[in-house]
Parts: C-alpha cells; sequence; structure tokens
C-alpha cells in the first residue's frame, strides 16, 4: 500500500498593532508546540528575500517615496514567496507553522491609508488560510505606553489608531467568511495573563479535527 502522510500539522498566525506582544507569544508557542524540530516560525514581512529588502528599505526610510498599491502588493508578494512551503510543510510534512503577522496585517495597514477594501484582499486571495488567527487587541494608547515606538514608518500615534480600526473591519470580513479568528484582549494582564489566552486557543485546534489540505484565504 502506499504510505499515508503524516496527520497533517497545523497553520497559525498571531496578528495585532505594534507592540500588542506578538513576537513575545508567539516565541512561548513556538517553545511550548517542541521548537524548531516541529514548529516553524515565520514573520511578515519576511525581510530577508529581495522583496523583503525593498520593503525594509520602505519601512526604515520613512522619506521614500512609493505608491500605496505598489507597496500592498509588494507585501503579498512576499508572502507568495513562502506559500508553497508553508502548504508542504503543513500537509507533507506534518509541521506546525507559526507565522507573527500576515494577510490580515497586509489589509489592515493599507486599509489605514484610505484604499479600498474589496482591491486589497484581492491578491491574498488563494494563500494558505490558516487554521486560527488570534488577534492581540490592544488598545493603541496602551500600546504607545509600552516603551513608546520606534522609527519605522507606520510606528506612530494616528496611524495606529487608524490600524486598529482597520483591523475591526478586517476581523468582521474574515470571521464573516468562516475563518478561524479569535480576539484575545491583551491589555488584559501581563504577559502570564496573555500568555494563558493564547495557550487556551491553540491547545484546542492542536487536539481538534482536520482535512489533510489546508483552506485558502477566500473572503
Ligand atoms: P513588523 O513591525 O512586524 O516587522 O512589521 N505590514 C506588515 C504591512 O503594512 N503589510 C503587511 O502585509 C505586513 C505583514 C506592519 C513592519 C510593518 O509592516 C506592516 C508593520
Ligand atoms: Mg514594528
Amino acid at each position: 500500500s502506499t504510505p499515508q502522510p503524516p496527520r497533517r500539522g497545523l497553520f497559525i498566525a498571531l496578528e495585532g498593532l505594534d507592540r500588542a506582544g506578538k513576537s513575545t507569544q508567539i516565541a512561548r508557542l513556538h517553545d511550548q508546540l517542541g521548537g524548531p524540530s516541529r514548529t516553524t516560525l515565520l514573520k511578515f514581512p519576511d525581510r530577508t528575500t529581495p522583496i523583503g529588502k525593498l520593503l525594509h528599505s520602505y519601512l526604515t526610510s520613512p522619506q521614500e517615496q512609493l505608491d500605496d498599491r505598489a507597496v500592498h502588493l509588494l507585501f503579498a508578494a512576499n508572502r507568495w514567496e513562502v506559500a508553497a512551503r508553508i502548504r508542504r510543510e503543513v500537509e507533507q510534512e506534518g509541521r506546525i507553522v507559526l507565522a507573527d503577522r500576515y494577510a490580515w496585517s497586509g489589509v489592515a495597514y493599507s486599509r489605514a491609508k484610505g484604499l479600498p477594501l474589496s482591491w486589497l484582499f484581492s491578491p491574498e486571495l488563494g494563500l494558505p488560510l490558516p487554521d486560527l488567527t488570534l488577534f492581540l487587541s490592544l488598545d493603541p494608547a496602551v500600546a504607545a505606553q509600552r516603551g513608546g515606538y520606534g522609527e519605522e514608518r507606520y510606528e506612530e500615534s494616528g496611524m495606529q489608531r487608524r490600524v486598529r480600526k482597520s483591523f475591526g473591519e478586517v476581523a468582521r470580513v474574515v470571521s464573516g467568511s468562516g475563518a478561524n479568528w479569535r480576539e484575545l484582549d491583551a491589555g488584559r494582564g501581563g504577559v502570564e495573563e496573555v500568555w494563558e489566552m493564547v495557550w487556551g486557543a491553540v491547545r484546542g485546534v492542536v487536539d481538534g479535527e482536520r482535512r489533510q489540505a489546508l483552506n485558502e484565504i477566500d473572503v
């Protein structure tokens, strides 16, 4: 008989504003789920690829001029560069892939610049759909108190407030399309309290039933 692939793994995304605690929580998830032997940690934008280098330059040089739609397409292309790898690792190799930001940040940040939502979703359609998205929800005023923002483009209070509002729109569309979107109150307590919520949500999908193929983003 033909050998069966291992039970398929999982694809989980963490989303939220800058300073919501995504990187802290995802590092902990990575450990809890078995570390590098079983889990792959992805970060978007992936600044190491040729497209990622363009994005890094755009983010770190706020005087650089680039059309908002062109920027949006580059962020999406930066995900398409690794889409096949996500599928292979999850479906064939049984690995757990964790993404620090994903398509939902892509839509929310560009939406905060005033572009129409339907246009923004189109380059994301067909990408692997996370089995679970955890949205770490945080009041931008609280985020700003957490040691202040860095020097990158978007790291200022007006933009963060607009992004927060855009994430609300994204949440409605994405959860309305049947995707597994969970909002966690990242302002309630410290790292430990948020971790309890994160692990509670992730444990549910780790133990849950799933079909062998990942779904596609389709809103
Ligand atoms: P980090 O601070 O997480 O490195 O992100 N962004 C991110 C977009 O505008 N579109 C995207 O598709 C993604 C993934 C969010 C750097 C900034 O890039 C923004 C903050
Ligand atoms: Mg940042």
